[in-house]
């Protein structure tokens, strides 16, 4: 394998917020895996990251929690910092983009984008809020979704579909601020032309080429990448504002242009540049290095970052000059917890550093599930049930039996020592032979981003193993033919010693037990294969246990925490429901009163309307007669729960034909802001037909 050179960027988690199991299955696990492989493959490797620190995110959470950005940035990034590095994410460096280096780094990128007139300058109307006297862009507008028509879209994207927005693009739009309807003022900002480079960026996205120059293999593209690439192309690109009216953010570095700072999601991905440019200050290295010449830039992103990276980033990175576009971007599709989606706002998640705190030696627990979870072509879900059964059933019946099984026959019969190999079976060949291919295989799926069959393929070696054992039952054999047994536990200690390799990527914690155990240690994945790892002779430890069994207690006591956040949820919601009531409508007449003829009436029979999930049927006495009212209340009562009830009755509605029905009037009912509803029924036990003025 020829040595290559990468520049491996981790998505910069916005310092908002703690990071949960969503955004490590789908982000910094793959990356963290991705680069172990590539420097035990004496790749050229910088594995950049650090925090996001601009941008609305910031500054919303800054105004729910009462204090400033500045405080937020600096809580989050050490909560995250440190959920990290107990994690063991192996980056470089984790950097900041507050920092003055990026600043300065994003300025300049700027200046440079200016100078070489990639931007324009546009005066347009945009949406304001005049109660807080601020423009709404990003964050800071919602609405419904143009694509997939969710509500709750953000000015910039959506979340649901993953699809990049403009806030004139949202339906219904509403500050988040006020949460009223914003109105249009002029503004004027840089804006980048998108559209200038869509031929060129069709080219490089479905071709891998740039000026016909071989660039990429799209072919190791993810679908979903270049599928929403091309959709958001073909639907047409448009210039994009590159600026903001906020006084958070990297300031746009031209005079007359106070209180307008650099759009977040052009200073965020240039942090992987002013992290570079750190991290080689700290180690005396030249940081152009890292983005020019035959390097492969690599980014691991989550699904609703991808235009950003594959098609805004390129653009800039192109129009800079010199520098290099990235090589591929292997996004993630969304990780969903306990058949919901993860949300930082309603609580429903497992944070990353809760985790470590409760199960402070658990780490390759955690990540051995969340691998073979990984939402890589679609997205997929975590349950407590499924962490159990795999780390019981795989890592402790599998891998776990299997190691201390050999470790522990081999200190029982040898001292520890390695025995010689003798005369090979067909079976014991046939081990040999997928000792040698596992690694070529592991590699090829590692280099085609497919970690999760990576990982499996690791512990097909565990289970080749644990099989080998299992059928070849060393413990029996010792008493009859000792002489055989010693090739056996040699296999098994070469099967033991390349998954100390193997394994390294995946559970690097776990790797370095096992090389404890064997007393033998290497990080070169090109030992791998080798069928004859340590020599008869070598000396090896006393093991212990790897992998505990996960109780059910501990399942049961992390299901009741979420349950009990949902619970929570309901009663914010709930106790929040006084907000929105409807404004008066316009003046009506005594006379338009008066026309109204409503009455007590009660409820002799009730059914359901067939084909009708809403609708009850209902006869109802009204004191003047007996009659057909068909009423849209099946979701919130049973018939039977409602018979014999006194109820009001608009008496004189126009009848209707509803399904078939002839309806004579209307129960009236008061419906509260989550739209339960509730009769109103008289105070005192008064009869059908009493009016009501
Ligand atoms: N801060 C992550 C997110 O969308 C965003 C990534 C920036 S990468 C340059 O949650
Ligand atoms: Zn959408």
């Amino acid at each position: 394998m020829t040595k290559e050179k990468f520049t491996v960027t981790a998505a910069l988690p916005y310092a908002n917020g703690p990071l949960h199991l969503g955004h490590v299955a789908g982000v910094y696990l793959p990356s963290d895996i991705f680069v172990r492989f590539l420097r035990m493959n004496q790749h050229d490797v910088a594995f950049i990251c650090g925090s996001d620190e601009h941008g609305a995110a910031i500054t919303l959470r800054a105004k729910k929690e009462g204090v400033t950005p500045q405080e937020i940035v600096d809580k989050y990034d050490g909560i995250i910092g440190k959920a990290f590095q107990d994690f063991g994410i192996s980056f470089d460096i984790y950097h900041r983009t507050s920092s003055e280096i990026h600043h300065k780094t994003a300025q300049e990128f700027f200046t440079v984008l200016e100078e070489k007139g990639h931007f324009t300058k546009e005066t347009s109307e945009q949406y304001y809020d005049e109660e807080f006297e601020q423009f709404l862009a990003d964050r800071y507008i919602t609405g419904t979704c143009p694509n997939c028509k969710k509500e709750n879209a953000y000015g910039d994207q959506c979340e649901s579909c993953g699809s990049a927005l403009s806030p004139t693009d949202l339906i219904d739009p509403k500050s988040t601020l006020s949460g009223k309807t914003p109105v249009m003022k002029s503004t004027s900002h840089w804006y980048l032309p998108m559209e200038r480079h869509e031929e060129w960026l069709k080219e490089w996205i479905k071709e891998g080429k740039l000026d016909g120059v071989q660039q990429h293999d799209p072919s190791k593209w993810r679908n979903q990448v270049i599928g929403q690439c091309m959709s958001w192309i073909d639907s047409g690109l448009r210039p994009r504002a590159m600026t903001r009216d906020l006084d958070w953010g990297v300031k746009v570095p031209i005079q007359g242009a106070d209180g307008k700072v650099l759009y977040v999601w052009l200073d965020a991905p240039i942090g992987y540049i002013s992290a570079t440019k750190q991290w080689a200050l700290d180690t005396n290295k030249n940081w152009e290095d890292y983005w020019t010449g035959d390097r492969k830039l690599v980014h691991f992103i989550g699904k609703d970052n991808i235009v950003f990276h594959a098609i805004i980033f390129p653009i800039l990175l192109k129009a800079h000059e010199g520098l290099i576009l990235p090589d591929n971007v292997p996004a993630y599709e969304f990780l969903n917890l306990e058949g919901d989606k993860i949300s930082t706002s309603r609580n429903w998640a497992v944070w990353l550093h809760e985790y470590i705190a409760s199960y402070p030696d658990k780490m390759d627990e955690l990540k051995y599930v969340l691998t073979s979870i990984a939402p890589e072509t679609k997205d997929s879900e975590f349950t407590w049930k499924e962490y159990q059964v795999r780390i019981n059933s795989e890592l402790a019946d599998i891998l776990g039996n299997f190691i201390n099984r050999a470790m522990v026959l081999t200190q029982k019969y040898y001292e520890g020592i390695v025995p010689q190999l003798g005369v090979l079976t067909d079976y014991d060949n046939q081990v040999l032979a997928e000792i040698k291919a596992i690694p070529e295989r592991i590699s090829k799926l590692v280099y085609a981003y497919k970690l999760r069959e990576a990982q499996a393929e690791a512990m097909n070696l565990a289970r080749l193993g644990n099989k080998y054992l299992a059928d070849q039952e060393p413990w029996k054999l010792i008493k009859t033919d000792p002489v055989r047994v010693e090739t056996i536990m040699n296999i098994a200690l070469q099967i033991t010693a390349n998954l100390s390799i193997v394994l390294q990527p995946f559970l690097p914690a776990t790797a370095t037990k096992i090389s404890d155990f064997l007393n033998f240690s290497t990080n070169d994945w090109n030992e791998a294969g080798n069928p004859s790892l340590i020599s008869a002779g070598h000396k090896t430890n006393a093991p212990t246990i790897l992998f505990q069994k996960i109780e059910d207690e501990m399942v049961e006591a992390e299901v009741a925490k979420l349950l009990a956040t949902k619970e929570q949820n309901s009663q914010e919601i709930k106790s929040n429901e006084k907000v929105s009531f409807e404004p008066q409508k316009a003046t009506a007449t005594f006379d338009d009163f008066q026309k109204m003829d409503i009455r007590l009436g009660t409820i002799l029979e009730a059914e359901k309307v067939k084909k009708a999930d809403k609708l009850l049927k209902l006869l109802v006495d009204t004191g003047i007669d007996k009659r057909v009212i068909v009423s849209g209340i099946a979701e919130h009562y049973s018939p039977e729960e409602i018979i014999g009830k006194t109820v009001t009755v608009l008496m004189n509605l126009a009848p209707r034909t509803i399904k078939g029905i002839e309806s004579q009037g209307m129960i009236l009912m008061a419906e509260n802001a989550s739209g339960e509803l509730s009769f109103m029924s008289p105070e005192k036990p008064f009869e059908a037909g009493c009016g009501i003025h």
